[in-house]
């Protein structure tokens, strides 16, 4: 558990300062023959603003920019906090390069959206000797607990059960229960853990269904325009498609172009079943034009968890490792009773 490093701030500073009034500058007897006295700063920090470096994934998809704004608007000098914002423009190595930065600066506290788990350890322990906390917001990290604070974000596998639950109740409820199935998976960023937890939850529950086949997974990037492409691609290969998992809504968005350029009809009233991932307002948007079955929620409004993991750090507190954000399936069905209230 760390204690707040502004309290370490705090007692050096006074101790500093405390010493320099012990031994001061005291001017020498003969000041006027003296060399002109050059007094050293008093050691500058201001205890006014907890300084925190906050990594983000890039600008892939509007979930990502959901969760930045949410950063931007959490992280402000009215709460307490001087914010020095990275993009790490979808590329690893950037954003490895940006903590060693950080750590460098000496800042209070470092937050991390990992693109992908790998790759971190060597600057989480750089960061743990600096005695810097580390909390990993989102996305995880392939790496020993003990070299970082806490994570918090949403439990992707679960969220890959959900979907494909959801798609067990529709078949049934359409009276499809013993038909072949036949999948399309598009999958998020290579490595990231939200990519890996969707599709292990989704394969735990698709190889449940010996009538359910996957006749593809291709990464996406969970990006749009990727969506599109691979989806052209897909449907160049295959034909008969019963269902489409996306694993985020933009990937969806894209795929939907390819589909209608096909002319292969999805949705409601169409051949392919459209099943996503995030929830995000366009989405639910699409789920009341009945384009859109099912988006199961990835909430991107969690930088209020990280801010409360700091005060309580700050506090000295207790916190938890592991934090989940609560999160639920929005459908066609529900879609109207929702939309409203959604906040990205
Ligand atoms: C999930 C997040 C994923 C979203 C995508 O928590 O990491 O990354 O599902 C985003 O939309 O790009």
């Amino acid at each position: 558990m760390c204690v707040g490093t502004q309290w370490k701030k705090r007692i050096v500073a006074i101790f500093m300062v405390s010493m320099l009034g012990l031994f001061g500058c005291a001017a020498p007897e003969d000041a006027s023959e003296s060399l002109e006295l050059v007094r050293a700063d008093a050691p500058t920090y201001s205890d006014e603003y907890i300084t925190v470096g906050f990594i983000q994934t890039g600008k892939e998809s509007d979930w990502r920019d959901a969760n930045t704004n949410d950063f931007l608007s959490t992280f402000t000098r009215e709460n307490g906090y001087n914010l020095i914002y990275i993009d790490g423009n979808s590329d690893s190595d950037r954003q490895i390069k940006a903590m060693n930065d950080l750590i460098s600066q000496e800042v209070d506290y470092i937050i991390i959206d990992p693109i992908v788990e790998t790759g971190w350890n060597d600057s989480l322990l750089a960061a743990q000797e600096k005695g810097i906390p580390v909390i990993v917001s989102d996305r995880m990290v392939n790496a020993d607990e003990s070299l970082y604070t806490c994570w918090i974000g949403s439990d992707f596998e679960t969220e890959g059960h959900k979907a494909a639950k959801w798609l067990e109740e529709y078949l049934e409820s359409v009276g499809r229960t013993d038909e072949t199935i036949r999948i399309v998976i598009l999958e998020g960023t290579e490595g990231a853990s939200a990519a890996i937890g969707r599709t292990n939850g989704l394969n735990a529950e698709i190889e449940k269904h010996e009538n359910w086949e996957v006749l593809t997974t291709r990464c996406a990037n969970f990006t749009q325009g990727e969506g599109k492409n691979i989806m052209e691609e897909i449907l160049k290969e295959y034909e008969d498609i019963d269902v489409l998992i996306s694993e985020n809504d933009n990937m969806m968005f894209g795929a939907m172009k390819a589909m209608e350029q096909a002319g292969v009809s999805y949705g409601v009233d169409g051949d392919v079943i459209t099943v996503s991932f995030d929830a995000l307002h366009e989405a639910f948007e699409l789920m009341m034009e009945g384009k859109l079955m099912v988006s199961v929620e990835c909430n991107p409004l969690i930088a209020g968890l990280s801010h409360e993991v700091i005060q309580k750090l700050e506090a000295g507190e207790e916190i938890d490792m592991v934090n989940y954000v609560e999160e639920s399936v929005f459908s066609y069905e529900n879609a109207a009773d929702y939309i409203n209230e959604r906040k990205y």
